[in-house]
């Protein structure tokens, strides 16, 4: 998947795998002669494309949300499931209560759904905490996810979600007394690798997000955002101030944000399993965004409430019969766009150097892998060189 031919595909392709990096890849006929007398997988003439990437999830959490879920669709009114405990806060309650191995334990069936469709690289936010022993030990779980399956996770550390109900009238001293003293234990423990937050009447104003992003600069994290997923606060722009690795919903994005996102790098994330699960009108301006070359990718948004969503494959039709992507722009989306978004550059294409992170796939065409609803063709899930 590399050239200028659509998808850069390569027809009759050899991949030379070295340990458990990627060494070259090309047309057959073109193998360098020191590979000869190499040994030889022979997936015949399947697809190899780059190992899929989840650059968006929040897996780790306790609980689920199916009851409220059923309330609704017997009519129940947003406030009577508020009124039953449900919402965000529900699996704030469910998350408190679940020890870390309960967390590991709840997060890998997840996990095992994806791994299943080539995911071999995920990003893992905190943010169901709120406050410091949970947030920490929803990191620790997330870090162990990785070493309890063939899988590379990419923390976020989200304490900036939601207002907890125990500082209802005090956002501010919950960011200043709880959230940012928390990012600095976990970043001392090695638990973040990026800082995040959700930006919106809901949560938390760009002024306060603005004082979370000044913490992570100064301890040399990037940020992202949950941005303009509601309504439009301007959170596009102020995580581009920050060179911000991405934003991420942006339904309610404007021209202004798609160019501050332009001029900065910041790749735009599209959640689709939200969009869809929240009935959502309102489309991200893709159109914007490819003018100005904003990178776009896709992913999961695996969360209880707004994305209960396990599939990247059903993700990248999504993003295709929702907004109207192309199958090739979606595979770019977990895959190359994906790997920007978490700030990798070591994976996410087939290239010389790079991870050798593949999944082969009994499709003829990679159009097939958006196309299709509900259907896993994976053949073979390859892990840093390894099946
Ligand atoms: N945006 C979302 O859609 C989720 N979080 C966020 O920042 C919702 C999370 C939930 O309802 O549990
Ligand atoms: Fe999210």
């Amino acid at each position: 998947m590399t050239g200028e031919a659509p998808y850069g595909l390569i027809n009759d392709a050899a991949i030379a795998v070295e340990g458990t990096a990627i060494a070259w890849v090309g047309a057959r006929a073109s193998l360098p002669g020191r590979y000869a007398g190499w040994p030889v997988k022979d997936f015949g003439d399947r697809l190899v494309t780059p190992a899929l990437i989840d650059a968006h999830t929040h897996v780790v959490f306790g609980g689920n949300r199916a009851a409220e879920f059923e309330m609704r669709l017997n009519g129940a009114t947003y406030e009577e499931v508020a009124r039953a405990g449900g919402g965000i806060l529900s699996t704030v309650n469910a998350t408190r209560a679940a020890s870390e191995d309960d967390l590991l334990a709840q997060a890998l069936p997840r996990v095992d759904a994806l791994i299943a469709e080539g995911v071999t690289c995920i990003e893992i936010k905190s943010g169901y905490g709120l406050d410091v022993d949970t947030e920490l030990r929803m990191l620790r779980a997330a870090r162990r996810v990785g070493q309890e399956r063939p899988i590379r996770v990419v923390t976020s550390f989200l304490g900036a979600h939601a207002v907890p109900p125990e500082f209802k009238e005090w956002p501010d001293s919950y960011i200043d007394d709880i959230c940012i003293p928390t990012l600095r234990a976990a970043h001392a423990e090695g638990l973040v690798d990026a800082v995040d937050g959700f930006c919106e009447g809901i949560a938390f104003d760009p002024i306060q997000i603005a004082r979370v992003f000044d913490v992570a600069q100064g301890l040399g994290l990037p940020v992202k955002l949950h941005a303009e997923q509601l309504s439009n606060l301007g959170g596009a722009r102020l995580a581009a101030s920050y060179g911000a690795l991405s934003a991420d919903h942006i339904e309610y994005l404007d021209a202004d944000g798609v160019a501050a996102m332009a001029g900065a790098g910041t790749v735009a994330v599209l959640l689709p399993g939200a969009f869809y699960t929240l009935h959502e009108t309102q489309v991200p301006p893709i159109d914007l965004l490819r003018q100005q070359g904003v990178p776009m990718a896709l992913a999961s948004d695996c969360n209880p409430g707004s994305s209960p969503l396990t599939s990247l494959l059903l993700t990248m039709n999504m993003g295709c019969t929702l907004f109207r992507l192309t199958p090739e722009e979606a595979l770019a989306g977990v895959t190359r766009n994906a790997a920007r978004a978490l700030g990798l550059s070591d994976a996410g294409t087939i290239a010389a150097g790079q991870r050798a992170d593949l999944a082969v796939w009994d499709v003829t065409h990679p159009a097939e892998l958006a196309y299709r609803i509900g259907f896993n063709p994976l053949h073979t899930r390859i892990f840093g060189g390894s099946e």
